[in-house]
């Protein structure tokens, strides 16, 4: 067995049959499945373990605290945070993001202020950000894409003016699979004192992500992304900045007293967790990342790179398939509209054959926008794709042109 095969093995998901055909799950930037390890641990944590957590004195509060904070600290070691405490635990990017807008940004910005993104963005890297410029009279600026789907750098470096508080950007955008230089960009808005919030959902599963190289200030990213539960995620901030900002969300867990006359909140990360945390979900994802760790991140990247070549070359030589994202840099995903069919249609016949991609927007509207297109088909890598699959991809599309000939 080569190596990917072994690891598709481990996901006990893909050895079943969609309509009669193996299936092939090139849909892995919506949701990764996830690996026998990780479903056990929820398994096992849910048949031996479960209790609250931070909150009991037996033993099973014990063995799920152990656990759920086991996976704090897998978590932080995995992109190399500076210490657990900056490692805050959401139920995904999308709240990870809400947390920054809310508790570091709207105490901050004042009237003509200006937070900048980048049209590559998914929703939840918009509107975050579009509510809490309207709650504090801030603007929201937008640097602009190139047709192949790259970041115009001069553009976006000239749109960092004084005014800008904050800058949210994509590690690899879902629609296009652009991975932005970002070290270019950082180094960017630290001369020009500018706090970055680098939105990782698309990065951290496939390529080694090192916080402290990447010297941003904020890292979002989700749990089922990267093998795990859903309902898990991550925001890594930055401790001075973390210890500055007010809780997002009050309730149990995140205080040290409460009393009708004054509150004290609780220590890093707590602060943050108000209420009792998606605990299974969690322990699950520490399983994932000690998957990933057992694989490491520098071979799935290369796996991965070298297979999206590969798709990339045998797309380009089906007839009537036109790319859409050609950026100078790619990871895992490409977007392709075939002859004029709409891709919600070829979505379907691709499923009756086995195929499972994603069509539409992808949560990235303004990116469709900008290409004239209400969306595209979208086929995505995940660590336990092979060759195999974008052949049979490419099979898929082949009978779907001769459906509509
Ligand atoms: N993109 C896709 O099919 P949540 O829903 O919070 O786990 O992740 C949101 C999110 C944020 N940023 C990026 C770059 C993303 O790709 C996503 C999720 C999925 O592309 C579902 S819309």
């Amino acid at each position: 067995m080569n190596t990917a095969n072994a690891w598709r093995a481990d996901f006990p998901a893909l050895s079943q049959e969609i309509n009669g055909q193996p299936l092939t799950y090139l849909d892995s930037a919506a949701s990764a499945q996830q690996p026998q390890a990780v479903i056990d641990a929820v398994a096992r944590y849910q048949r031996e373990d479960h209790a609250n957590v931070h909150r009991g004195v037996h033993t099973l509060s014990h063995r799920a605290t152990d656990l759920y904070e086991g996976a704090r600290d897998k978590l932080a070691k995995f992109i190399n945070a500076g210490s657990r405490s900056e490692l805050v635990l959401t139920s995904g990017t999308t709240e990870s993001i809400n947390l920054v807008a809310q508790s570091y940004c709207r105490p901050l910005l004042q009237l003509g202020d200006q937070v900048l993104i980048t049209w590559l963005e998914h929703h939840s890297n918009i509107v975050p950000w579009q509510l809490v410029c309207e709650q504090t009279g801030a603007e929201l600026i937008v640097a602009p894409i190139n047709d192949d789907g790259d970041v115009l750098l001069d553009e976006l470096f000239d749109l960092m003016g004084e005014r800008v508080r904050m800058l949210a950007i994509g590690h690899v955008s879902n629609a296009l699979g652009t991975v932005n230089p970002l070290d270019k960009i950082i180094q960017q808005a630290r001369e020009k004192g500018i706090p970055v919030l680098v939105d990782g959902a698309q990065g951290v599963p496939h390529m080694p992500v090192d916080v402290a190289a990447l010297d941003c200030d904020f890292y979002a990213f989700s749990g089922h992304k990267m093998f795990g539960p859903t309902g898990t995620g991550v925001l890594w901030g930055r401790e001075a900045l973390l210890e500055q900002m007010p809780p997002y969300k009050g309730g149990g867990d995140m205080i040290l007293e409460v009393s009708f006359d004054n509150t004290v909140f609780n220590e890093l990360p707590y602060k943050f967790e108000a209420g009792t945390p998606n605990i299974s979900g969690t322990i699950g994802l520490g399983a994932a990342v000690d998957y990933l760790q057992n694989i490491g991140m520098q071979r799935i990247h290369e796996h991965e790179s070298a297979l999206h070549s590969y798709m990339v070359e045998k797309l380009s030589a089906v007839d009537g398939i036109r790319r859409v994202g050609q950026a100078t840099s790619q990871a895992s995903v490409q977007s392709f509209m075939l002859d004029d069919i709409h891709p919600h249609d070829l979505g379907t016949i691709l499923d009756h054959q086995g195929v499972a991609i994603r069509t539409g927007h992808h949560c990235a509207m303004p990116v469709m926008q900008s290409f004239g297109l209400p969306g595209t088909a979208r086929a995505s890598l995940g660590l336990y794709n092979q060759p195999e699959d974008v052949d049979r991809l490419v099979a898929a599309l082949e009978k779907a042109k001769q459906i509509f000939a």
